[in-house]
């Protein structure tokens, strides 16, 4: 019973932490905090050279587990700059495709929008961006690349399955 009350608190105070170190950038999501945690997994996702496609266009990761998404920039031209934004299962890469035009250079093209669930910050050729996150429930998370225009061939599918 006292252990339940204390780690009830013990929650509590890590929402309200939560809030208060996501208020800074609207999204609270775990990116900024916690670059330099230890992960069960990392995935390395490069463009193929010039063009608007990822190498790795699936990967499958465990539920639950931690990972982290690198954007490697290989490209070498200054319009191919790159990003990596996981989607909620039945979320439409168009939509958040054109409202990331929308939301412009000053908002990095992430929008404010209800299907995102994480992403990595542009990255310019040569650069690498991250991103690291718990993998939601088992599905299919659908990626993009939300650098105006590349949306429609730069995506890929995230699998969650459950761990054994
Ligand atoms: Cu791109």
């Amino acid at each position: 019973m006292l252990y339940k009350l204390c780690a009830s608190i013990v929650t509590g105070l890590l929402v309200i932490g939560l809030v208060l170190t996501g208020r800074e950038t609207g999204f609270a999501q775990e990116s900024k905090e916690a670059k330099d945690v230890k992960v069960d997994k990392e995935i390395v996702i490069k463009p193929v050279d010039n063009q608007m496609k990822y190498q790795t266009t699936e990967f499958t990761v465990k539920a639950g587990t931690k990972v982290r998404i690198i954007m490697d920039n290989i490209a070498t031209i200054e319009a191919m700059q790159h990003n990596v934004v996981v989607l909620k299962p039945d979320t439409k890469a168009q939509e958040v495709g054109l409202a990331a035009i929308q939301a412009g250079e000053k908002k990095g093209y992430i929008p404010e929008h209800d299907g995102i669930m994480f992403y990595t910050d542009i990255a310019k050729p040569g650069e690498k961006t991250e991103v690291v996150f718990t993998v939601p429930p088992p599905g299919d998370y659908p990626y993009i690349c939300t650098y105006p225009g590349h949306y429609a061939t730069m995506q890929g599918v995230m699998h969650s399955v459950a761990e054994e």
